[in-house]
């Protein structure tokens, strides 16, 4: 054989092995999903997933209507449409185990990880009880307690950050995994794939989660983005990807329990794409001109995540009465947490100078 043909071949070998069981890796995670894409819950599961989304859906047009009256100020974006994501994969979650971190868009995923709504809104309020101590707002929230890192507001940033507590969970041996959460438009920042190729050569234990809500701000996924299958994006850092309907919240843990077994066996990363919808404009102070409302209306009409789940509970034997009493019992909690955060004071002004980073270099 020639002395470079030689190389070559040697290099591929070291580079992934025989190629066509490397692909089938790549590939194999999506397969077992497709195969079997549903969770199978009993009523009891499918009523407490049911409850959550319903919490988030409720506490979100809550915090939409008091921005309204000015009880919350700066940017405040609604996870309104998406609540199959946060709700599926973070009940596949152990707690006090795993970590999760996303981006600004974040109320939906501390309510999913069982964070008291009363906290989140007193932090949206900008009051002392809140979460980040009523500094931080919407964008800004924070439970090293609950394993959650934020709350971002730098599109993308989460996605090394989330790279950073992988390591540390890798490090540490605590047998843990991150979920890292970010949108379609973050997907085409650089920061994400020098991420992919460290946390891949590293086999970190992290799951990329792409919030494919079809927008960033006012731009379609489309007109932006030149592959738009975003679970294919790992490809290239032999990355295995999931395609997965985020409007489902069973096929949603269905998926996110193939993913955790991966990624805690030690694999490496995997990289979900969720494909969701968000009803909301990107915050709130978008005129939503780039799409109609008839494109809305049709997603809340024939693919509302909560609106699934209420019928599969119809058909179990849940009673329309039973789900109203839950309903309304969300709504009271909600309302609950709202006047809690209306009536607690707001911090202190001492508090100007605290949780400051001030360094000499
Ligand atoms: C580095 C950076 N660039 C731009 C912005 C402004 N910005 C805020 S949100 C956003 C769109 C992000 O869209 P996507 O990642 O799809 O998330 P979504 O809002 O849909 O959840 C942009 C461009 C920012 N905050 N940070
Ligand atoms: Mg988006």
């Amino acid at each position: 054989m020639p002395r470079a043909a030689k190389s070559k071949a040697k290099t591929r070998k070291s580079a992934g092995d025989d190629p066509s069981n490397s692909d089938f890796a790549l590939r194999s995670l999506q397969e077992a999903h497709a195969a079997d894409p549903r969770y199978k819950a009993n009523r009891k599961k499918l009523l407490e997933l049911y409850e959550q989304m319903l919490l988030i859906r409720r506490f979100e047009e809550k915090a939409g209507q008091l921005y309204g009256l000015g009880l919350i100020g700066g940017f405040c974006h609604l996870y309104i449409g998406q609540e199959a994501v946060a709700v599926g994969l973070q009940s596949a979650l152990e707690p006090g185990k795993d970590s999760v971190i996303t981006g600004y868009r974040d109320h939906g995923h501390m309510l999913a990880y069982g964070i008291d709504p009363k906290v989140i809104m007193a932090e949206l309020t900008g009051r002392q009880a809140g979460i980040s101590k009523g500094k931080g707002g919407s964008m800004h929230m924070f439970s090293t307690e609950h394993g959650f890192y934020g709350g971002h507001g730098i599109v993308g940033a989460q996605v090394p950050l989330g790279a950073g507590l992988a390591f540390a969970h890798q490090y540490r041996e605590d047998g843990g995994v991150t979920l890292s959460y970010f949108g379609d438009g973050a997907a085409n920042q650089g920061q994400v794939y020098e991420t992919f190729n460290m946390a891949s050569l590293w086999k970190l234990p992290i799951i990329f989660v792409i919030e494919n809500n079809q927008y960033a701000m006012g731009t379609a996924v489309k007109r932006s983005s030149a592959e738009t299958e975003f679970y294919r994006r790992g490809t290239a850092f032999r990355i295995p990807g999931m395609d997965v309907n985020g409007m489902d919240v069973l096929e949603v843990r269905k998926a996110a329990e193939v993913a955790i077994e991966y990624v805690r066996g030690g694999n490496g990363p995997v990289l979900m794409e969720l494909n969701t919808y968000r009803y909301r404009g990107h915050s709130m102070s978008d005129p939503a001109k780039y799409r109609s409302r008839e494109e809305v209306k049709d997603v809340r009409e024939h693919n509302d995540p909560i609106e699934r789940a209420k019928k599969e509970l119809l058909k179990m034997g849940e009673s329309e009465d039973s789900l109203k009493a839950i309903d309304k019992s969300i709504r009271a909690k909600v309302g609950a947490a709202a006047d809690f955060a209306e009536s607690s004071p707001e911090p202190d002004l001492s508090e100007l100078y605290t949780d400051v980073l001030v360094e000499r270099y």
